[in-house]
């Protein structure tokens, strides 16, 4: 099979972070799916198949941490295989993917409108906010509060090495909020003046904690100490179906380079460098997590992946 140069480059953009944001990149990992079919010149169901199975590994492959990559897959792969129960023709097969594409998207574009409508209700008139690297589902809430015109101020993270922050900024100020951006390690010394902090996900597990940007976990600590509200934005497909079979998920490592360039570390006798993506934040800091169904506890992410995947995970490497 001949992967589509489009899917080598959604591929590329993903891994390189040209293409970020946990939903975004499960938006473009389900549409590789689309461009696999209409590109596919296979001649019977079974070499679709494959072909679907070859472009999911690649995508699923581009970075470990964020599930709503293969959930968005997930998503798709199970409407395919409702439909193979009736022999589809590959024709049919095609136009199954293609609507199943489509419905992942608006569904994930309606599920971040949503959390805006349901988390802002939390935001009130004067609240000082908090948050941390670039969430567009933590940021609609954001936004979904200041066009009730609600008076608050947000103090963003720059979020180091990528600098996320600086993207916040500029959404946020765009729409004529006051925001003050500020060094990752002054969290402490600003908590105090913070009502609320608020952030994305790249993936929650089955009893709760989050997986998020790097410096997260910090985030919810201080907030803990200072009894300062701490509240995850994230949509269902976020939830990681996977660790209620064990599985812990992976912490992507990225190259460190962004960290700090060949030279400098050279100048500096090359100390050892680490550049995880994202940590973990244990679920006792998490006051709650809004999601488009509505606001829960994250003691009830377990019933969460009941409801959206049922008992029977699959394997991520298995989808099609
Ligand atoms: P939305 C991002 O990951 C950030 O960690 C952010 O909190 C999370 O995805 C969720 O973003 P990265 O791609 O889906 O910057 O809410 O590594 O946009």
């Amino acid at each position: 099979m001949l992967i589509p140069d489009e899917v080598k480059q959604i591929a590329n953009d993903i891994k390189e972070m040209r293409i970020r944001g946990a939903g975004e990149i499960a938006r473009a990992a389900v549409k590789t799916l689309r461009i696999t079919v209409q590109n596919s010149k296979a001649k019977t169901v079974e070499e679709l198949l494959e072909e679907l199975r070859t472009t999911a590994e690649i995508v699923i492959n581009t970075r470990p941490t964020a599930v709503s990559l293969p959930n968005g897959i997930r998503f798709v792969s199970k409407k395919v295989r409702k439909e193979l129960e009736r022999n589809p023709s590959v024709e049919e097969l095609k136009d199954t993917v293609d609507k199943a594409v489509k419905e992942f998207i608006v569904n994930s574009q309606r599920a971040v409108q949503r959390i805006g409508e349901i988390g802002s209700k939390r935001i009130r008139n004067g609240d000082v906010l908090l948050t941390h690297c670039n969430s567009a589902a933590a940021l609609s809430v954001i936004l979904n509060a200041a066009q009730q015109n609600k008076d608050i101020r947000v103090f963003a993270t720059e979020t180091r090495p990528k600098f996320q922050g600086h993207i916040t900024c500029k959404i946020l100020r765009d729409a004529g909020i006051d925001v003050t951006l500020i060094i990752d390690s002054a969290v402490r010394l600003y908590m105090n003046k913070i009502d609320t902090a608020i952030v994305g996900a790249d993936a929650i597990s089955s009893n709760g904690a989050l997986v998020n940007k790097i410096g997260t976990s910090t985030v919810a600590l201080v907030a803990k100490e200072a009894r300062t509200l701490f509240f995850v934005a994230a949509e269902t497909y976020k939830f990681s179906p996977e660790t209620l079979i064990g599985e812990l998920i992976e912490i992507e490592e990225r190259d460190i380079e962004e960290v700090i360039d060949r030279e400098e570390l050279e100048r500096i006798g090359n100390p050892k460098v680490l550049n995880p993506a994202f940590d973990i934040t244990p679920p006792h800091y998490i006051d709650l997590i809004i999601t488009e169904k509505g606001i829960i506890p994250p003691q009830a992410a377990f019933t969460i992946l009941q409801e959206e995947f049922g008992w029977l995970s699959g394997d991520k490497k298995s989808l099609f």
